[in-house]
């Protein structure tokens, strides 16, 4: 169970947040600001305490927490983003951690390894972590002698199509896995039992699991249908200012 969440506010520049879908226009940062509140609000619903950190004026993109660390119960990692623009987001998220874990407990992915937190799926004990564009082996291979320590296992998960790992694929406990795209058929989780996300509605399989509900991004009926079906409760928010620069649910919140 979740106990703790962080969040960061979005700042005033998210509208120049990176983007693979200029089409859909800049986010509206009044309203990204609207829609930060009602996501901490489903976060509060769930159980969990949320602190809540100030906006970091110099980094569009730093609303997306889930990015700059790794958490785990007993032991989280800071790491090393892959994306420019995004690198020095890291270096503001230690003080937080501190909040919750012995300095001891706290490692960090450095150069020439790279991460994002976006890449890493936790299914129990096991680490899924996409091989992207933003996190390489060399950053992998760290990730995992630190994990190991405390018991956990690291899979590697090559991907092409999406950015994050968790752009496509979402373990939802109980064995069940949301899951898209190029992941529906990938041998490393042969042993889940999935939900199709189609892929006319593939911005939806980035849900996330919160002491037995599921918040889910409104707007992707095939998505929340099946996932009721599954037996969640569910709690809809909307993202669409979020989606305009490529995050969604995950990418808002370090849970743990
Ligand atoms: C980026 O490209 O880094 C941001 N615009 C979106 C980050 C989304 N984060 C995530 O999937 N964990």
């Amino acid at each position: 169970m979740f106990k703790h969440t962080i969040v960061r506010t979005p700042c005033q520049k998210v509208c120049d947040g990176i983007t693979s879908a200029p089409e859909l226009g800049q986010p509206i940062y009044e309203k990204a600001l609207k829609q930060h509140e009602t996501y901490i609000e489903a976060l509060k619903k769930t159980g969990v305490d949320v602190l809540v950190l100030p906006p970091l004026e110099d980094f569009p993109d730093s609303c997306f927490m889930e990015d700059v660390a790794v958490v785990a119960g007993e032991c989280a990692i800071v790491t090393n983003p892959g994306a420019a623009s995004r690198n020095k987001e890291a270096d503001y998220v230690e003080e937080a951690l501190l909040k919750f874990y012995n300095k001891k407990d706290i490692g960090h992915i450095v150069s020439p390894g790279t991460l994002e937190g976006g890449d890493v799926m936790k299914c129990g004990d096991t680490f899924y972590i996409g091989l992207s564009a933003r996190t390489n082996k060399e950053g992998i291979d760290q990730f995992a002698a630190f994990f190991a320590q405390y018991g956990y296992k690291t899979i590697a998960v090559p991907l092409e199509k999406v950015l994050h790992l968790k752009t496509g694929v979402n373990y939802l406990e109980n064995n069940k896995m949301l899951v898209s795209g190029e992941f529906i058929d990938d041998p490393a989780f042969a042993e889940y039992e999935k939900l199709i996300v189609p892929e006319a509605e593939a911005y939806g399989a980035n849900c996330i699991w919160m002491n037995g509900t599921v918040i889910i991004p409104m707007g992707y009926p095939t998505v929340k249908a099946q996932i009721e079906k599954a037996g969640y409760p569910i709690i809809e928010v909307d993202t669409s200012e979020f989606r305009k620069i490529d995050g969604g649910l995950s990418c808002l919140s370090l849970r743990f």
